[in-house]
């Protein structure tokens, strides 16, 4: 038994936040309906398209394990399908622009008259207040909750993250919500409204860098390398390049190769604990004792010089090189992995991490599985649905239109032409 079995997701997601809550959702075991517009479905299904006349990788990445019925929200008959999807599901989630379920004629109000029990679970751009009206997309979020600003290095632009903590990190903090609200209604009995702005979990994802601004009114931020450089800090959390986020410095040194190899770099951290470590595996004995070099806080303003002399011994070194030496003596190091060297990783294959899916239109692709997991219900990655596969059987089996009932919505244009096709 999965851990979220029979219970039934309307999926009214696109594009990336929300999709990534419901396949999430389907992982553990919800039957996850994606409802989507006949002959046009989810835009990117058609988005950064790598084989002609297949459903792109960004859709079937995110899509895994659910179902797809084709529906028009705005014709007659699709309305009266989409009141009976949200009589018979447990949960509502969708991500369209602000007001556009309203304009359908299902707001919250309504939606709650037909089902009491349903949860509906939004994502927006922003919350409530002067930008609730604006779309937003990944990098509008990451701006506008704070991360671009505290990413990239001080004497350069602001910069955003390849990790999608806008859209994908907006959709983990819904699936939250929603099994939250869940393990609640099992209580009370009813359902409840979950909403996440994208701003909102950008920020709580750049937490660490409000502390900073916080902390910032009371002094310099001393781990961060522009005070040992003697630069003045401004009146914000600055960016602060590779330095660690925490009390310990950080930095990315170059590995061996590096000359040719853009990711041949380890992270490397120079925790107090492991210092005299750290002092005898790159030759350097004496700053154990030594005046200005023992101590973390006579170190703060000679991280440059620190780093360089490091970095000195891992350019002698492979990143794993590196790692093999420093993780015996607990100095915490990491390598800097590409994605061909992630995706070449027997190892993550064998967790699930990483997954191997057959597609009858792309046949075998990589994808990244369920990243949590569940002992007593592990997730099985199934490929992502074609557009309307599974109209007529949820029109059928979920909804329980038959006969001359089903051939009226199948029809009325409300669900798209192939499946007319599969009704007949
Ligand atoms: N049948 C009929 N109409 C449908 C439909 C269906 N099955 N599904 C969607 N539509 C309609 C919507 O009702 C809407 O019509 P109106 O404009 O008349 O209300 C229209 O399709 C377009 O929907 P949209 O405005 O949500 O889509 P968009 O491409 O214009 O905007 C996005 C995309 C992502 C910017 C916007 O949806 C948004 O801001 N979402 C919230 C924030 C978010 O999730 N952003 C991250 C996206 S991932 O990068």
């Amino acid at each position: 038994m999965k851990a979220l079995e029979g219970i039934k997701i309307l999926d009214f997601t696109h594009v990336q936040s929300g999709p990534t809550c419901t396949q999430l959702l389907a992982w553990f075991g919800a039957d996850v309906i994606k409802v989507e517009r006949p002959g046009v479905g989810d835009a990117t299904r058609k988005q950064l398209v790598d084989v002609p006349g297949a459903d792109s990788l960004y859709f079937t990445m995110l899509n895994h394990n659910k179902r797809s019925i084709e529906l028009d929200s705005k014709n007659a008959t699709g309305k009266e399908v989409l009141t009976r999807l949200i009589e018979e599901c447990d949960v509502l989630v969708e991500n369209f622009a602000p007001g556009a379920l309203d304009r359908m004629g299902f707001s919250w109000e309504r939606i709650q008259e037909i089902n009491p029990r349903i949860i509906m679970a939004s994502i927006k751009g922003f919350g409530p207040g002067k930008y609730a009206d604006c779309k937003v997309y990944e990098n509008v979020a990451q701006c506008a909750g704070g991360s671009a600003s505290t990413t990239g290095f001080l004497d350069g632009p602001p910069l955003v993250t390849g990790a999608q903590i806008g859209d994908s990190g907006t959709g983990l903090h819904l699936c939250l919500g929603i099994v939250t609200a869940l393990y609640q209604r099992e209580k009370t009995g009813r359902g409840q409204k979950v909403s996440c702005a994208m701003q909102d979990s950008v920020l709580n994802l750049a937490r660490v860098k409000m502390r900073d601004q916080q902390r910032l009114q009371r002094g310099p931020l001393k781990e961060y390398s522009q005070y040992g450089e003697g630069i003045p800090f401004g009146d914000a959390t600055p960016r602060a390049g590779n330095d660690s986020g925490g009390g310990q410095p950080g930095r990315i040194l170059k590995c061996k190769g590096w000359e040719n190899d853009p990711n041949a770099y380890t992270y490397f951290i120079i925790q107090a604990a492991v210092w005299e470590k750290v002092c005898d595996v790159i030759g350097k004995p004496e700053w154990k004792t030594q005046e200005g070099y023992a101590k973390p806080p006579e170190r703060l303003d000679k991280l440059n010089e620190i780093f360089s002399t490091i970095e000195e011994w891992t350019k002698t070194k492979t990143k794993f090189e590196v790692m093999d030496i420093c993780n015996p003596l607990n100095i915490p190091v990491g390598p800097i992995l590409s994605m061909k060297e992630i995706a070449e990783d027997e190892g993550l294959y064998a967790t699930g991490t990483m997954v191997r899916v057959d597609h009858p239109e792309r046949g075998e692709y990589l994808s990244v599985g369920c990243p949590i997991k569940l002992s007593d219900s592990p997730a099985e990655v199934r490929r992502s649905p074609l557009l309307g596969e599974h109209t007529t059987e949820i029109l059928s089996d979920v909804l329980g239109y038959k006969g001359d009932d089903l051939n009226r919505i199948v029809g009325s244009g409300a669900v798209g032409d192939v499946k007319a096709q599969a009704a007949e």
